[in-house]
């Protein structure tokens, strides 16, 4: 690290001081060297080009959703900071504990494309990531989650394991129940937890001001008596040192850190959705010029690290690669309808028996018509 401080990181920005936690600026000039994180160049052009990889990843899922070769799926665009600087310091015995926009993370974790694709094309299989080690499926009860992340906390906690659970959830997440609950649990019990708040600014169309009355989201972490922070969402460098030291944190015992990534959804919320809706352009246009990726960018082409045309190159020959691997996807079995009654419990209780039976007579029904 780059000097000696007196203060810890969450002392220097805690939360009641709000202040946001950044290392550059929007054209990618540093303007907090102090707190620069400890990475080499290598590691920055390796970040920089995850980011291009699950961008491409992501653009081209939205693509296959508008040819109807996809279900629907909720872009990324403009948020791979965070889920890349998750990825990259999270360690094989850490747990994910995942909304579902942080595609990024869900890659470094040890998710294939192909799970990625079936998982948005419907299929439970999806959910499996068997080549991934401490990886829940997404639970789509919006924060539900967090509660699943204190308990596996808990867990490594009483088994004396090192690992740290790192959960994800929205701004609009932090409105539910479940959030409060998790945060406190993770208080009294100390469990090392780090969680991750996307403020993407929106939770469908209901703007970040309409969830809460609070300054930020991040000092909500007082009231449970855990250290938090809140960080420059689209700073690579700062989300990459704030993770970095809240999983020293919670893996020293410490206990959990609440991280409020601030950042912007540039895409829809998800293809089904229309966010001209409820957003003007002015604000879209703003937040562009902070994009992480062109932020990133910004600073390694000053350094001499990276030079313009090299992004084309190589978003080419990622562009390459994903459509191989949706190809294969393709040419998997179609999955039986019945599974959405198959994954949830060991023996099935009578209330899903009924609606099973009734979706079978449904689709037979259905088989006349044709
Ligand atoms: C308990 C619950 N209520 C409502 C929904 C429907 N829903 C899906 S995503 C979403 C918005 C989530 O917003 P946020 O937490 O800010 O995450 P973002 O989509 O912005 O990443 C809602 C309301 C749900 N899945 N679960």
């Amino acid at each position: 690290m780059s000097k000696k401080k007196t203060k810890s990181l969450f002392q220097e920005y805690h939360p009641l001081d709000y202040q946001q936690f950044r290392i550059m600026d929007d054209l990618g000039k540093i303007v907090n060297q102090d707190w620069f994180p400890d990475l080499t160049d290598a590691k920055i052009i390796e970040a920089y080009k995850f980011m291009h990889y699950a961008r491409t990843v992501d653009l081209m899922a939205v693509s296959y959703q508008r040819q109807g070769r996809m279900f629907t799926y909720p872009p990324n665009l403009g948020q791979e900071a965070i889920g890349t600087a998750a990825g990259f310091v999270m360690r094989p015995e850490d747990w994910l504990i995942p909304a579902f926009r942080e595609l990024s993370a869900w890659l470094l974790k040890g998710a294939t494309l192909n799970d990625i694709f079936l998982y948005w094309g419907g299929s439970e299989e999806g959910s499996k990531f068997s080549g991934a080690k401490n990886f829940l499926p997404s639970s789509v009860p919006i924060a539900s989650q967090l509660i699943h992340a204190v308990g596996i906390g808990y867990a490594m906690q009483y088994n004396k394991q090192k690992g740290v659970a790192f959960a994800f959830v929205g701004d609009g997440g932090t409105s539910q129940g479940d959030f409060h609950e998790a945060l406190n649990l993770a208080g009294v019990w100390n469990t090392p937890v780090v969680f991750i708040i996307q403020n993407n600014q929106f939770a469908i169309s209901v703007p970040v001001a309409k969830q809460t009355a609070s300054k930020s989201l991040a000092v909500k972490s007082v009231a449970y008596g855990i250290t938090g922070i809140q960080v420059d969402g689209n700073d690579y460098l700062a989300m990459h040192r704030a993770i970095t030291e809240a999983a020293e944190h919670a893996r020293t015992s410490n206990g959990p850190v609440l991280i409020e990534a601030v950042t912007f959804r540039s895409g829809a919320h998800t293809t089904s959705d229309d966010p001209s809706l409820y957003r003007t352009t002015e604000e879209e246009d703003k937040w562009k010029l902070k994009d992480p990726i062109l932020r990133l960018g910004k600073y390694l082409i000053e350094k001499n690290l990276w030079q313009e045309g090299q992004d084309e190159e190589l978003v080419k020959k990622y562009k390459k690669e994903i459509d191989a691997a949706f190809f294969e996807y393709e040419k998997s079995p179609a999955y039986e309808i019945n599974d959405v009654f198959q994954h949830l419990y060991h023996d099935t209780p009578v209330d899903l028996k009924q609606q099973q039976a009734s979706m079978e007579r449904f689709l037979n029904w259905e088989r006349t018509q044709s």
